[in-house]
């Protein structure tokens, strides 16, 4: 039946997802997705990745039905085999591991942040392993779990003027979402329009980012130093008495104890470590104490330290003590709308405040972990285990949405693990992948436009409808599959709704309304309250005040007010011949991680890894703007193109990551070739959340003509 030209609202999960979408649609096809000018999420705006979507949706390439392993496992041979087999073998395979072995035999993992995480946790809790991967402790979750011990709850940026106040100082700390479009739930394009009219813009970011260009301030920061500068600036603000006394005294905690302790860390102190002199860091810290109201905006930048998640702990004093705690223009706490339940019921929110997991997980999974605050297992030292069997031999996993041998750091261990140690794998993906290819079995997952949802992930005032426009072959919502497999594992009390339909008109009924309905209305908003710790009691925290001092840490053995500590990989703490500091990654405006390079729109946008070097630097080691270098560190190396960058120090290089070529020769891909986490260690963590300092390693640059496996050239500084 011709359903015509037609246009209908959704929205997109390019990224993270915020945008509000317009989705052209001929008869049963999807031709152009445009933003929605009426969205008031993100007003209009689409990035690159939103408005290529469909070319990812219909790639020749997609899955398009489960595949089973035919040949040796990464011989890249398959068999097709329908779903109902598919799901026959894993629900066989998991169950004799859970018989014979125990749960904890089968583990579960992730990408980031997706639509399946509301059920990813709770199936592996519903099973009963702690065994539950994913890259959250490198991401998102240090800052989390910061703001849930120092305040009770994670405060955002407030830059859509909904208390009438946009804020007159941005303080943009590790985070570049005005280039690469949106993250944790922020349009970038929504922070652009706050930038325009605040009064005063400080970024800091050790390169010259679009939003540092046009800041008043940018603070070019050493990478990996960033507590050390919190610390001078919470310095400043209390000797020169630039705090809000009337919030510290009714509702800080510590403070007395948090003065005494920053007495020694002036701006001359946080100078040298920084390389920020001490006369910018004092304006800094005033101009952000004095201009009323004020957001930190900060990001992944600040998680992947070896004290992410202490600078993290040290940016939310910043915010708390010069008072802009959940106050218009501020940083505040959303309202989410009302009636609307939660997405992962029958749980507690646990540590890391919320996110939810499944009630009793939270407290078995600190207790298995050594990093005392991170709610999974730590994937560095879960992989290795995977080879040593200690202290057992995981025998089987399915990983749901994510391609660690490119994404993470240890490669190499990863392809080992899945290659010679696991007995049975599952890989749910959209794509063949490096990883995929090392599975038993592949499934097909659902792109967004494949699917229906009510979308409220990221902590945001309002929920978004999202719609199944079409289906490529016989690709599946990996939710569906989990309630499948869960059912037939006998999970239903954890699973207890017949389908994911039920499930999404049960999230909805006490609005009374149906997925239906919702889907008419695209969008609920929450109603904004400010200042809400005056008649909410306090902060969600054990003293009901805003922790400066943290009992939490104190209570775990860990130090209750932040500390500073030097990266461990930084060319000063390694030997010779590895001068340069590597900032291993973030996030570009074309791609999402590893995802979407199969897109030539895409890639004719970002053609090649790239790595932005200084022009001295350049000249320094005869580089020249387009050429292939090759970047070596003591524990890998990897091959990218010479991006010549002003907007960057002179000992310091940016290194795309996540590279790999889809259209490159299965099953390897040359994932090997470009993949700058293989250049990542593997014993330095942050002890809180076992963050690896992936934007302050070392390394040492040649260019790729040269006979480079041979000898490793020494270059002093
Ligand atoms: N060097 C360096 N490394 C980093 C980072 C960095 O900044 N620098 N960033 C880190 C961060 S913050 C993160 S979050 C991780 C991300 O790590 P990952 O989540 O592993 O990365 P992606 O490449 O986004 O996703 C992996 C796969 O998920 C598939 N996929 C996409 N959507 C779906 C879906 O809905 N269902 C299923 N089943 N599959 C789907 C994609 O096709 C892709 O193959 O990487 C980390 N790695
Ligand atoms: N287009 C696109 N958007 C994305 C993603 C993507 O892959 N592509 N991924 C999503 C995910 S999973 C995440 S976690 C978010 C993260 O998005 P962001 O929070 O913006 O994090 P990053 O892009 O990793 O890094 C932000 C900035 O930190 C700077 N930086 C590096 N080292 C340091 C340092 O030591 N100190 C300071 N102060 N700055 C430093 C980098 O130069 C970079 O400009 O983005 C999400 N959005
Ligand atoms: S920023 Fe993210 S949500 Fe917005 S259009 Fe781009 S990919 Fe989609
Ligand atoms: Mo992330």
């Amino acid at each position: 039946m011709s359903t015509g030209v037609r246009i209908v609202r959704s929205s997109c999960r390019g990224c993270h997802g915020v945008c509000q979408v317009l989705v052209h649609m001929n008869d049963d096809k999807i031709v152009r997705i445009t933003g929605d000018p009426e969205s008031l999420t993100s007003k209009g705006f689409i990035c690159p990745k939103g408005a290529t979507a469909a070319e990812l949706l219909y790639h020749p390439d997609r899955l398009k039905y489960p595949l089973r392993r035919a040949g040796k496992r990464g011989e890249n041979r398959w068999q097709r085999v329908t779903w109902e087999e598919a799901l026959d073998e894993m629900t066989s395979r998991f169950d004799e591991i859970r018989r014979d072995s125990g749960s904890e035999y089968l583990a579960v993992a992730q990408g980031t942040g997706r639509p399946y995480t509301e059920f990813t946790m709770r199936f592996a809790n519903a099973y009963g392993t702690p065994n539950f991967i994913n890259p959250g402790h490198m991401c998102y979750l240090p800052r989390i779990i910061g703001s849930s011990i120092t305040l009770g709850n994670l405060p955002v940026s407030d830059i859509y003027g909904f208390g009438g106040k946009m804020p007159a100082c941005i303080l943009i700390w590790g985070c570049n979402n005005t280039a690469t479009g949106a993250s944790d739930g922020m349009c970038g394009s929504m922070l652009k329009k706050a930038l325009k009219s605040a009064d005063q813009v400080i970024v800091i970011d050790p390169r010259r980012t679009s939003a540092a260009a046009k800041a008043d301030y940018w603070l070019q920061i050493r990478p990996g130093t960033d507590c050390a500068l919190a610390l001078a600036m919470i310095h400043i603000i209390i000797q020169e008495d630039l705090y809000d006394h009337e919030f510290v005294s009714k509702y800080c905690f510590g403070f007395e104890r948090l003065a005494e302790h920053v007495r020694i860390f002036t701006p001359e102190w946080a100078a040298p470590i920084t390389r920020i002199p001490a006369e910018t860091i004092r304006t800094a810290a005033r101009i952000y104490a004095k201009t009323k109201p004020a957001c930190l905006q900060w990001g992944n930048g600040v998680d992947t330290t070896i004290n992410g998640f202490q600078t993290g702990r040290a940016m939310l004093i910043l915010m708390s003590i010069t008072g802009n705690i959940d106050q218009p223009g501020g940083n505040v706490f959303w309202v989410s709308p009302a009636g609307i339940k939660s997405k992962s019921p029958l749980t507690e929110q646990n540590v890391a405040g919320g996110q939810f997991l499944p009630a009793g997980q939270v407290e078995r999974v600190i207790s298995q972990n050594k990093f005392p605050f991170a709610p999974n297992c730590h994937p560095p030292t879960f992989w290795k285990s995977v080879i040593s069997g200690v202290p057992y031999r995981v025998r089987g996993m399915w990983i749901i949405g994510s391609n660690p041998l490119v994404t993470a750091t240890q490669g190499l261990t990863i392809e080992e693990a899945l290659r010679n140690h696991l007995e049975y794998t599952v890989v749910s993906d959209l794509f063949m992948t490096p990883t995929a290819q090392l599975a038993d079995l592949v499934l097909p997952a659902a792109h967004w436009l494949e699917q229906d949802d009510v979308v409220y992930m990221h902590k945001i005032w309002c929920v978004l409808s999202r719609k199944k426009f079409t289906q490529v072959g016989e690709s599946r919502d990996d939710r569906d599959v989990i309630f499948d497999i869960a059912h037939r594992l006998g999970l239903n009390e954890a699973f207890p709704w017949p389908s994911r339909y039920e499930y999404l008109n049960w999230l909805l009924e006490d609005l009374g309304m149906s997925f239906d309905e919702f889907k008419e209305k695209d969008i609920l908003v929450g109603a904004m309250v400010y200042r809400k710790f005056e008649k909410d009691g306090g902060f969600h925290t054990p003293s009901g005040k805003v922790e400066l001092y943290s009992n939490v840490m104190e209570s775990r053995g860990r130090p209750p007010l932040p500390v500073y500590v030097e990266p461990p990989l930084s060319p000063q703490a390694l030997p010779d011949g590895y001068p340069l500091i590597l900032v291993a990654g973030s996030k570009v405006l074309e791609f999402f991680h590893s995802e979407m390079h199969q897109v030539e729109a895409l890639r004719r946008m970002h053609t090649a890894p790239r790595v932005q070097i200084h022009p001295k630097t350049a000249a320094a080691y005869n580089i020249l703007n387009e050429e292939w270098v090759i970047l070596e560190s003591p524990y890998g190396r990897a091959k990218l193109k010479a991006q010549i960058f002003d907007g960057i120090a002179e000992d310091v290089v940016y290194a795309d990551h996540a590279w790999w070529y889809p259209e490159a020769k299965a099953p390897e891909y040359r994932w090997k070739e470009s993949c700058v986490n293989l250049l990542a260690g593997d014993r330095f963590f942050d002890p809180d959340t076992g963050a690896e300092p992936l934007k302050c390693l070392s390394c040492n640059i040649t260019k790729a003509s040269a006979d480079h496996s041979q000898k490793r050239t020494r270059v002093s500084r």
